[in-house]
């Protein structure tokens, strides 16, 4: 299919904007409609069904070129998988800033509000491999490629704002512990093992992150729906050469959502590609994905003005102390045309930085500096891989370094080195007011040791600031999560220490993770935990302390608290089978589609629907092809013939059951409410959702009416859904789903 023709099948998709990056990767983009099949010669083949052979049963010819050439690319398709963050998923787009930041920053692109900077952005779990599910208990990675105008910047940050971790060195000790064990190459994408919690245990600064990665952040309902975070402390540096500490925010306009962990397990079965599909389906139907980038500045002179030391990478600034200052936008609009060149080659870096960006001395950032270029090195096979086209620039390269491994640029001339006057001086340095980058320079004085600063050593206050601003239902699936993964370690020493160590965070979430465990929170716990033993000969251990101060809550850290005042994109499962009331379900369809989401009909089988009164609506999903756990809410049609038909239709119960367990709003008009009784929602209910009640009855995100009173119940359904999540109802957790 040309590419005209395929954009145009993509619906609202064919409003996908070029860009400069992607005019740029269109010079190598291939199309093969209508044209001759050749090999990597440009020579025709004729024949792509036979080897060459002695004869028709004859033995293959070594002779033959054809057959050579397709074999040997072929065994060399694939290149190692990222070490972390294999898995993931893009999309090309752009940034533009609200309004000049010259004041804080001299980055071009963050100067001039009519400038739309191409990205690519690449969203990952970590832990597991490329073909791994989507919704494992993970850390989100949301890499950011900037083509400015001044050169590639990369943002690489995650959805939570900490890490587990204060010091590079400690980077694959965590990783390894993290991943399938080695003997085994078990579990597969998951934490709950005794290896990964062995580590944790014995790491008390990883607290924090811990309890960012027991929430449900972890399991996010879309990559479109979490924010991002830049987690270090970064420089901003103005043309004046005045430098300010800045942490980068990303904001979803869609608010925050996440799944429950029930539904994470399921997905995983039902759809392991479900974040992909969201993205690239929201992308190709024209809802593109977007987010607000937030910046936090503090000012030199208050950098030690928090109580914790803003280089420590296992802390953030709660937001109520600094604000997150708004700045600018990032919207998603086009799809990658080929997900291996693209999505799979793009080499994103810390240290890839503009003139008015610098570095902090934390010593997270400092090694990351060191790992991105050496990984790209072995990953994408020699040190060219800044000219594979979704890693090249839009300005153009120009400097001294010649040859290696897949070489694609043709450097003209004899002169390659610096200083020179055969080629004139050229290419020439740039001086600070020609672009060039000069980086900051800060003051350092100070031996040289393998030490920690004592400023690092609070393991615990954020922790608990975490926690404590969770709301109640937060809070519980923390404590289920834990119970969950400390329950699938099998060494008690292991969980008996993680309990203590949580014990420090919050004394009644130590209780209720004990209590699942069957064991007792320990008052001590033997042996030091990471110990190191500097020069002087006296071993620093870095026991767990709790530390004795007063600590508040942050409202922002709370899910809880995001924007619940739209439903735009989500998709709505629209029960029904023959015989179903046409109008209540038009206007209910009607309704949703308005306010943005979509609503997809379910039914027995596949093919046509017809209406009580002839009317025909086409069928999306069967219920063999469809499952609750991959909606966000639930429509039960009315009319009599329909609803008495889904009756009998396990699967439509256990749909309605599962969406009621997961908290999802679930409208019924009609005979449809008859479905939900028969469902166990009826029997938690007490049957309260009656037809035959005249009024419109919204109770818990469960909304009833009459069949003529479709458009009230459809309002209220769309306040319902609004809402997300109805987490009272997880009380009534009795529902076998
Ligand atoms: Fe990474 N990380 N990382 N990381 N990271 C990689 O680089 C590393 C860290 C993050 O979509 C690797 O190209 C070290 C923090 C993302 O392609 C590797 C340390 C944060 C991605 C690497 C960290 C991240 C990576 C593997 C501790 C959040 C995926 C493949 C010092 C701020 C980017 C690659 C993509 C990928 C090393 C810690 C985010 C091995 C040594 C903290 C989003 O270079």
């Amino acid at each position: 299919m040309s590419k005209g023709k395929e954009k145009e099948k993509l619906g609202k998709g064919k409003q996908q904007e070029n860009n400069d990056k992607v005019n740029d990767l269109s010079k190598v983009t291939e199309d093969g409609a209508g044209q001759f099949l050749t090999t990597n010669q440009g020579v025709r083949v004729n024949d792509d069904q036979n080897s060459l052979k002695t004869g028709g049963r004859g033995a293959t010819l070594l002779e033959d070129f054809i057959l050579r050439e397709k074999i040997t690319h072929f065994d060399h398709e694939r290149i190692p998988e990222r070490v972390v963050h294999a898995r993931g998923a893009a999309a090309h787009g752009f940034f533009q800033v609200y309004e000049s930041q010259a004041e804080l920053t001299k980055a071009k692109f963050l100067q001039d509000p009519s400038v739309k900077t191409p990205v690519f952005v690449r969203f990952s779990t970590v832990a597991g491999s490329r073909g791994s599910s989507d919704l494992a208990r993970d850390v989100r990675g949301f890499a950011v490629k900037f083509y400015t105008e001044e050169g590639n910047y990369d943002l690489v940050g995650n959805n939570i704002p900490v890490f587990f971790i204060q010091d590079a060195i400690k980077f694959p000790d965590l990783i390894h512990a993290v991943k399938p064990e080695p003997h085994n190459e078990i579990p597969q994408a998951a934490s709950a093992h005794d290896t990964f919690w062995d580590f944790i245990s014995l790491m008390p600064e990883s607290t924090h992150m811990i309890m960012w990665v027991m929430s449900d952040r972890a399991i996010p309902r879309s990559y479109r729906m979490m924010e991002g975070f830049g987690v270090h402390t970064f420089r901003f540096v103005n043309e004046k050469g005045k430098a300010r500490f800045v942490k980068f925010h990303w904001k979803p306009l869609l608010g925050v959502h996440s799944v429950v962990w029930d539904e994470a397990k399921k997905i995983s079965g039902n759809d392991p590609d479900f974040h992909r599909r969201d993205l690239w389906e929201a992308i190709e139907g024209g809802d593109f994905p977007e987010w607000e980038f937030g910046v936090q500045i503090v000012e030199e002179k208050d950098e030690h003005k928090f109580d914790f030391d803003l280089l420590d990478s296992t802390k953030l600034i709660p937001e109520e102390l600094v604000p997150v200052q708004r700045i600018g936008k990032l919207t998603l609009n086009r799809n990658p045309d080929n997900f291996f060149a693209e999505t799979e080659q793009v080499a994103f870096h810390t240290g890839h930085v503009v003139p008015g960006i610098d570095f902090t001395n934390d010593p997270l950032l400092q090694g990351r500096l060191f790992s991105y270029t050496d990984t790209q090195l072995i990953r994408l096979g020699g040190p060219n891989f800044h000219e594979i086209p979704i890693n090249r620039p839009i300005d153009p390269i120009h400097n001294h370094q010649r040859d290696g491994h897949m070489r694609q640029q043709i450097n003209r001339g004899r002169v390659a080195y610096e200083p020179n006057s055969l080629g004139g001086g050229c290419p020439m340095q740039a001086g600070a007011d020609m672009g060039g980058f000069t980086s900051y320079a800060e003051k350092i004085d100070g031996k040289k040791v393998r030490e920690r600063s004592a400023s690092f050593f609070d393991h615990f206050s954020q922790a608990t600031l975490f926690y404590n601003s969770q709301s109640k239902p937060e809070q519980d699936h923390i404590v289920n999560a834990l119970r969950f993964e400390l329950g699938k370690v099998e060494t008690p020493a292991i969980r008996e220490r993680m309990v203590y160590i949580l014990s420090q965070v919050d004394k009644t979430l130590a209780a209720r993770v004990a209590e699942g465990l069957g064991i007792k929170v320990p008052a001590k716990i033997d042996g030091p935990l990471n110990m190191s033993v500097p020069a002087d000969g006296n071993p620093r251990q870095f026991q767990p302390k709790r530390v004795e101060k007063e600590v508040g809550s942050s409202p922002a850290l709370s899910m809880a608290n995001t924007p619940k005042d739209s439903i735009k994109t989500r998709k709505i499962a629209v029960l029904a089978a023959d015989g179903f009331d046409g109008s209540a379900l038009a206007a209910v369809k009607k309704a949703l589609t308005n306010a943005g989401a979509q609503a997809k009909i379910i039914a027995p089988r596949l093919g046509f629907l017809r209406a009580e009164k002839g009317e025909e609506v086409k069928i999306d999903f069967s219920f063999l092809t469809a499952a609750s756990v991959l909606f966000d809410a639930v429509y039960v049609a009315g009319g009599e013939k329909s609803a008495a038909a889904l009756k009998g239709e396990s699967d439509a119960l256990h749909f309605i059951n599962e969406a009621y367990k997961h908290c999802k709003a679930i409208a019924a008009t009609g005979a449809g409410v008859d479905v939900l009784r028969a469902s166990y929602l009826g029997a938690v209910e007490g049957g309260t959702a009656a037809s035959e009640a005249s009024k419109v009855v919204a109770n818990e995100g469960v909304v009833t009416g009459q069949d003529a009173q479709a458009g009230k119940v459809a309002t209220e359904f769309i306040k319902a859904i609004a809402q997300h999540r109805h987490w009272s109802r997880e009380a009534k957790d009795q529902v076998p789903a």
